[in-house]
């Protein structure tokens, strides 16, 4: 069976641009087809605020690894690119977040999905809303949309328009 799930991927070290790509790519090499994305948004730090500010987008995938699979590859991927640097406190080269898997809600040890933050996060929510504000949070049982519209989204500005459905050209 042919899995939906959605990826929120953020950077706010060095190349950040650089970094969304080469996750992208490695993703791509583990087979997963990506089949929708969202513009790119420059984003202020939530939580820890005294940061970098952050690029964070959303990515749509199909693929047919289970939940866990997904995970593993995930970190793996992060691993490979934290490694070309130092690694800071804090600050991260690159986070790869599972927020969405099917319709699926999932509660394990080190898997929480839908992502537990997500419906308060206006770096995940605005660029999944612009990829399909008609979701419905499992759990939630609210659709993004919905919930953008109760929080504030000041913190999240357009840095890099979708223009085109391949993803190579975004980043060119
Ligand atoms: N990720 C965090 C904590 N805070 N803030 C922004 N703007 N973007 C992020 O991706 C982000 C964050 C932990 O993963
Ligand atoms: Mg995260
Ligand atoms: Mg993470």
């Amino acid at each position: 069976m042919v899995n939906r799930a959605f990826l929120s991927i953020g950077s706010n070290i060095g190349k950040r641009e650089r970094y969304l790509y080469e996750a992208i790519q490695a993703i791509e090499k583990h087979s997963i087809k990506i089949s929708n994305f969202s513009s790119i948004f420059e984003t202020d730090p939530v939580g820890f605020t005294e940061q970098d500010l952050f690029l964070n987008m959303v990515i749509e995938i199909e693929t047919v690894k289970n939940p866990h699979e997904l995970l593993e590859i995930c970190l793996d991927i992060e691993q490979q690119l934290d490694r070309k640097r130092i690694i800071h406190w804090g600050p991260r080269t690159i986070d790869l977040d599972i927020i969405l898997f099917n319709e699926e809600i999932i509660h394990t040890k080190d898997l929480i999905i839908p992502h537990p933050r997500m419906h308060e996060r206006a770096f995940v929510l605005v660029p999944l809303a612009e990829i399909n504000g008609e979701i419905v949070i499992p759990n939630i049982n609210r659709t993004v949309d919905n919930l953008l519209h109760q929080i504030n989204s000041t913190g999240v500005r357009l840095w890099k328009k979708k223009q085109d459905r391949d993803i190579n050209k975004l980043f060119n």
